[in-house]
């Protein structure tokens, strides 16, 4: 129910609430319990207010078309800051503002950007209820779009002050859009301080605070203090046809495919498998009792980019939003319908494009934005694991860096050892969508696809990231993957989506000890006899050659990967150099 009432005790939450409102003055403060009804109160007023169009309900039950400013459609790495009491601390790959400058600067923007406005308060957690993993935040926040999405992604209201109790730690969030200016727009992060303040964007990775800011950014520094990964990481659960259950987490840069992997489909020859998302963006891993890696998924939704998602790329998504679902800056069809660029079926007449103006595909522009978005509860996912609401987590068998290379970088590739995994994860990164076709494009390093989403330094990251290995008695196995590589005339060698559940079945096979592989200067590599091709739809000669490796392009590629080691300064652990070294070596012996 929207409620005026304060329904915790928690001092230090009510006062900083105080603080917060007594800078922002805001009309009216309306705490969030996160229930139906609530839901449909605040739905109802959306509406009204114009955030929300509501959809065809015979089309697309419970679901609202959102437009957001045009100037505010996605994250900005550039205004997202990292506010740690030194610069060492933020690294040379952040951005850094020391804290009392950043307060000053964002508090003069928050001063009164609530005038007229009501400010909610939303109580979320990241993790499942009752489960170690699990952090509080709250989000105070004069969107109605945000209140509304962070129901959608996370456990929100009650649950979370439940959590809390009266005098728990939190994670204080404040947001605000203000004038939606981007010359007045920051997302500053402040880790002492377990602080968020974000100003001028209402989009959702800038905006709904639990995601990128906290469950990443933030989290990564309580992560490497405690001992532990916080990861952007999709986690997948493959059983058998023989009943065994297994589990993978994968990294991948943004618009690589992440969430269509997460929610794959079994080719028709792999119809005995069940394949199961726990999530799709975020993995925070602990070592568990038994000595594995075990991994949640701190969020509760899917924040997904529409364009491009369809019945053949990802049927499951398909299914996820065809109900109960927020849309941000797709099309509008002329019965109350969604449509994006890539969906199923001929372009429909009479179309609305994204800014809410009559769009034909003669218009030359997009009708849905390239970042539009659904928003929608896991709930939704026919292929939801029954473990993805599990307290403990689920064990992680096998971890996989993926990344979008059109040369060098073979199918699959699996990692000598712990240490080597942690190179390839280091040096990974993708090739800018815009390189021709064929031509080498430029490699943008993304090092486990953290690179907008670390709170805190490179260097220091990758020695925590060796610094598990002596933590996880039974690590699992690190593998990379690239999905993207083409041929010398352009083509894909690997036709991708359902059939990348052959890589993934040598990948869980080699985890369990069991397939075969050729031993290469850079990692073991499947012959094409150890996947299975059976039924595969691929000319002859293209998957030996997306597997093969390129020795002189690796001693190139292992060149260039000096530049990268180099820009990180001092802090890069000294043997992740030597490893590239002594893999540059290994080649030139071969
Ligand atoms: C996302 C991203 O929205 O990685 O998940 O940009
Ligand atoms: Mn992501």
């Amino acid at each position: 129910m929207l409620t005026q009432e304060r329904p915790t005790t928690h001092r230090g939450l009510l006062q900083w609430v105080d603080e917060m409102a007594r800078m922002c003055k805001p009309d009216r403060i309306v705490w969030c319990d996160g229930s139906a009804e609530e839901a449909k109160l605040l739905t109802q007023q959306a509406v009204a207010d114009g955030v929300f169009e509501t959809l065809n309900p015979e089309k697309r039950p419970d679901s609202y078309l959102h437009r957001s400013n045009p100037n505010d459609v996605a994250r900005v790495e550039e205004l997202t800051v990292i506010c740690s009491p030194t610069k060492e601390e933020a690294g040379p790959t952040n951005n850094w503002m020391a804290p009392d400058e950043a307060y000053r600067k964002l508090g003069a923007i928050f001063d009164g950007s609530m005038k007229g406005r009501t400010m909610y308060v939303v109580p979320y957690i990241m993790g499942p209820a009752g489960s170690p993993f699990t952090k509080v935040g709250i989000e105070l926040t004069d969107s109605i779009y945000v209140a509304l999405s962070m129901g959608k992604m996370s456990r929100m209201g009650k649950v979370a002050l439940d959590r809390l109790g009266a005098g728990g730690d939190f994670n204080k969030g404040l947001h605000s859009v203000a004038d939606c200016d981007p010359k007045r727009r920051w997302i500053c992060h402040f880790p002492q301080d377990n602080t968020i303040w974000s100003v001028g964007s209402g989009y959702g990775g800038n905006a709904l605070l639990g995601k990128k800011c906290l469950a990443l950014r933030i989290a990564s520094t309580y992560a490497r203090r405690e001992g532990w990964l916080a990861e952007h990481m999709m986690i997948l659960e493959a059983t058998s046809p023989e009943g065994e259950r297994r589990y993978v987490a994968a990294a991948f840069p943004s618009a690589c495919g992440k969430t269509n992997f997460a929610m794959l489909v079994p080719p028709p020859l792999f119809s005995g498998w069940k394949l199961r998302t726990v999530g799709d963006d975020i993995a925070w891993m602990r070592v568990g009792e038994d000595g594995r890696l075990w991994a949640v998924n701190p969020e509760f939704g899917y924040f997904g980019v529409a364009p491009g998602t369809n019945m053949k790329t990802n049927p499951n998504a398909m299914r996820t939003v065809a109900s109960n679902s927020f849309f941000t800056n797709v099309a509008l069809t002329a019965d109350g319908d969604v449509w994006w660029e890539g969906m199923d079926g001929p372009i429909p007449e009479d179309l609305i494009d994204w800014k809410g103006n009559p769009w034909t595909p003669a218009s030359g522009e997009k009708a849905a934005h390239p970042n539009s978005r659904f928003t929608t509860p896991m709930s939704n996912n026919p292929v939801l694991s029954a473990f993805a609401d599990d307290p403990r987590g689920v064990p992680i068998d096998a971890i996989i860096f993926g990344g979008r290379r059109a040369t060098t970088v073979p199918l699959v590739l699996q990692s000598f050892d712990w240490k080597h995994g942690v190179y390839l994860g280091s040096t990974m990164g993708s090739e800018t969508t815009a390189a021709a076709a064929g031509q080498v494009g430029v490699v943008r390093r993304d090092p486990m696809a953290m690179l907008p989403f670390l709170g805190y330094d490179m260097g220091s990251y990758f020695q925590h990231w060796l610094d598990m290995e002596a933590r996880i008695p039974r690590p699992p196995k690190i593998f990379m993957v690239n999905w993207f590589r083409k041929g010398a005339d352009g083509r894909f060698l690997w036709p991708g989506f359902s059939e990348n559940m052959r890589v993934l079945k040598w990948i869980l096979d080699r985890s369990a000890g069991k397939a075969g592989a050729n031993e290469t200067p850079i990692g073991y590599t499947p012959r094409e006899s150890d996947l299975d091709l059976r039924e595969l739809d691929a000319r002859k000669g293209d998957v030996a050659e997306a597997l093969s490796i390129d020795l002189p392009a690796w001693t190139r590629e292992l060149e260039t990967q000096a530049d990268w080691y180099r820009s990180l300064g001092g802090t890069l652990p000294a043997s992740l150099e030597s490893r590239r070294q002594s893999l540059l070596e290994h080649i030139s012996r071969s």
